[in-house]
């Protein structure tokens, strides 16, 4: 081998190991992934249409950012995120970021992350944990504000009725965030006007099926339902078929209003049978990607960063309709 050829080679190898050590920040250990940033992902499931978009979204944004993504879905159990979060803490990921299934029960691990060094960013649900340095952000919606809205809604809707108005609700994933506030937030709205009445309350779990089981079970027990409130559009999408099923018309026998905003729903207000959607954005996937990167470099975050929304009436997701990402 000539002189000249050896040194280019050495040349080459001290620019190889530089440019790795240059990036990935914070002096980590090789993850013999070229120093990418991997950042562990501990999904809720796939539950329901907002969830799928969720995880899309999660899933570009990280091939876009060049973020080497771990990505595991637990299907709707706390067991599993607790095993996906143990997994990526002796993986030595750089960045944790989770969608919490439920709201309590997290310390104990995420005590395990804090000690491991790893931090923690929640994404579109949060846990209740009184200790705030057990993870640095939480990047998601309002979901008390989101309860309010539909209550609000209703309380416009039947401004000039006089009797009692029958509500029954069909709960999110009993335990997790978006069910408490979206309950809690209706609730408060409603609170002013005795003649609403939610006669029936109970989970769907967030999905269609047991949306639908639900309110079958709701239209044998109660004589007169008027409007029903579900905490997400997959479970409303259910109960319309329930609905139908009974030989009644959705929106306008039984009156809907619906969280999250996605398409099926957008179709089904289109042709009458949701009357108001509270939008909830599952696009979290850039700001994610950009929040962990900025963690991992040590720069100062927001502790909440909150998802800006709207609402739809049926014309409104009519006109929303042919553009609609989700
Ligand atoms: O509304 C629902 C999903 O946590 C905001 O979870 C999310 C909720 C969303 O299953 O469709």
């Amino acid at each position: 081998m000539s002189k000249r050829v050896a040194s280019v080679l050495v040349t080459g190898a001290m620019v190889a190991v530089l440019a790795a050590c240059g990036s990935g920040g914070g002096g980590s250990a090789d993850k013999g992934s070229g120093h990418k940033l991997v950042v562990g992902f501990s999904q809720v499931g796939a539950e329901s249409g907002w969830r799928t978009a969720n995880t899309k979204s999660i899933q570009e944004a990280a091939k876009k950012a060049g973020v080497e993504l771990k990505f595991s879905d637990a299907q709707q159990k706390q067991e599993n995120q607790i095993k996906a979060i143990r997994s990526f803490i002796q993986q030595k990921v750089d960045v944790i970021a989770f969608s919490p299934v439920v709201e309590s029960g997290w310390d104990t691990v995420l005590k395990e992350a804090k000690d491991a060094h790893i931090p923690v960013i929640l994404t579109d649900r949060a846990v209740d944990s009184k200790d705030e340095s057990l993870y640095v952000s939480f990047l998601g919606s309002d979901f008390v504000e989101e309860g309010k809205k539909a209550g609000e809604w209703l309380v416009k809707e039947y401004a000039a009725a006089s009797g009692d108005v029958n509500v029954v609700q069909l709960e999110g994933t009993t335990g997790s965030a978006p069910a408490n506030d979206r309950k809690s937030g209706f609730a408060d709205a409603v609170k002013g006007e005795p003649k609403f009445k939610v006669v029936a309350s109970q989970t769907g779990d967030f999905t269609r099926a047991k949306g639908k089981e639900v309110m079958q079970a709701f239209l044998k027990s109660q004589p007169k339902i008027d409007v029903l409130y579900a905490h997400n559009d997959d479970m409303a999408l259910g109960a319309i078929q329930a609905i139908e099923e009974a030989g009644r018309k959705p929106g306008t026998d039984i009156k809907i209003v619906s969280v999250d905003g996605v398409k099926d729903a957008f179709t089904a207000m289109s042709q009458g049978k949701i009357n108001f959607d509270v939008e909830c954005n599952p696009l979290l996937g850039d700001q994610l990607m950009d929040l962990a990167k900025k963690v991992k470099a040590g720069e100062q975050v927001p502790r909440r960063i909150k998802t800006e929304e709207g609402t739809f009436t049926p014309e409104q997701a009519t006109a929303a309709l042919p553009n609609r990402q989700y």
